[in-house]
């Protein structure tokens, strides 16, 4: 089975890692470790049904890796935009992400996804849930919130954006087969239209004279 490229990007300290860690291996980590390049884990999440492998690659979120970073979004199939409900300006920050994302790769063929982390601490938040729905509309991304604390909220999450990514695959096969099924109409009708015209009988109609001078032909000739 092919594995779904999937990054998760975000502002330093939003929870990337810890999302991913508590998704892989269900543990979490109060202490921080600054992630400096691209790091890969896999996960097969089961979405109504159908597997989507994911290959999960983590990002860092300092300013200074940036460029590192567009390395490790290309060719991304989902890319899950994370911010810190406890941090305007880490919410404020994604749309840059999102544009980062955008540059290298198609945005038709990606789903996209935003996170507002760290729901535990609830009563610290300072994003507003309303219009973080808002943005993730505009973008046609999935939303929701996790605690890296807690597997349930990270797990749902995930099967949620796996079951919106294989709606979005089975969508754009059908256009592609439909495009295809139009063009192979149009050859065909294209062909018919060059075929070369098959000259069409022709009906002569005599004169009662040369009808007379027709049968008399006839019967001379000892014919009928
Ligand atoms: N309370 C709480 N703390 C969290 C949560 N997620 C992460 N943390 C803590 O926040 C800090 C940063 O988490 P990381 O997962 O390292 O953040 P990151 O986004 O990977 O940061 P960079 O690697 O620098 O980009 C760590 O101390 C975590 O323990 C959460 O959901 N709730
Ligand atoms: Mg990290």
């Amino acid at each position: 089975m092919s594995k779904i490229k999937t990054i998760l990007v975000g502002d330093s300290q939003v929870g990337k890692t810890s999302i991913i860690t508590q998704l892989v291996r269900q543990t979490f980590d109060e202490e921080y470790i600054q992630t400096i390049a691209g790091d890969k884990s896999t996960k097969d999440i089961d979405a109504n049904g159908k597997t989507v492998s994911l290959e999960i690659w983590d990002t860092a979120g300092q300013e200074i890796y940036k460029n590192v970073n567009k390395i490790f979004m290309k060719n991304a199939k989902i890319a899950i935009l994370v911010y810190d409900i406890t941090s305007a300006e880490s919410f404020k920050g994604l749309d840059d992400w999102y544009k980062q994302v955008c540059d290298v790769n198609d945005k038709e063929t990606i789903k996209f996804g935003v996170i507002g982390n760290k729901s535990d601490l609830y009563e610290d938040q300072k994003v507003d849930k309303e219009e973080a729905e808002e943005y993730a509309n505009k973008i046609k991304a999935v939303f929701g919130e996790t605690s890296a604390m807690d597997y349930d909220s990270v797990f749902n999450y995930f099967t949620e954006i796996c079951t919106a990514y294989n709606k979005m695959e089975e969508d754009n096969e059908r256009k592609i087969r439909e495009e295809e099924q139009k063009k192979q109409q149009k050859d065909k009708l294209d062909k018919i239209k060059d075929l070369p015209k098959e000259p069409s009988p022709k009906t002569i109609v005599l004169t009662q004279e040369e009808h007379k001078n027709v049968e008399e032909k006839k019967k001379s000739s000892g014919c009928c």
